[in-house]
């Protein structure tokens, strides 16, 4: 079976590409889905790409990622920086997970600075722009190589 990589994204991301694309971008999160699941189709790896406001949403798919997924790719937005929930969720998935911050979050707010999942994730980036998913989509695919 191909192996399953979830990309998980938080509160807002649905107005990605419209919502401070100064900050953010102009790119959408359907041009994030196309763009890792043709960097998995290369690296021999199936991509779920979901997005919810709601916190609950994110743990309940976290939950069913342990059954599905060989890794998980997650921006939790907002939730980075609040949500013991999400945190608690990743510690119980067993395989890589690589957190995502389309912005530099270090150059921004100081309550943008501390990240609850970064406890969790083997990886992180941020940035580097909507091109952070694709690179660790790449190392992803390093990972589970
Ligand atoms: C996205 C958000 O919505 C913010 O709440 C985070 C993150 C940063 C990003 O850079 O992708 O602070």
């Amino acid at each position: 079976m191909t192996p399953m990589i979830h990309i998980l994204n938080g509160p807002n991301l649905n107005l990605l590409g419209r919502r401070q694309p100064e900050i953010y971008g102009r790119e959408t999160l359907d041009d994030v889905a196309a763009a890792c699941a043709a960097i998995g189709a290369e690296a021999g790896l199936e991509t779920r790409l979901l997005q919810s406001n709601w916190e609950g949403q994110i743990v309940d798919w976290i939950h069913e990622a342990r059954e599905s997924a060989a890794g998980i790719i997650i921006n939790p937005a907002a939730l980075t920086h609040t949500s013991v929930a999400v945190l608690d969720a990743l510690n119980t998935f067993e395989g890589p997970v690589i957190e995502v911050h389309i912005s530099q979050v270090h150059k921004r707010e100081a309550f943008r600075h501390h990240s609850y999942v970064s406890h969790r994730a083997d990886a992180v980036m941020a940035g580097f722009g909507v091109h952070g998913y694709v690179l660790a989509m790449r190392h992803m695919a390093h990972l589970l190589g």
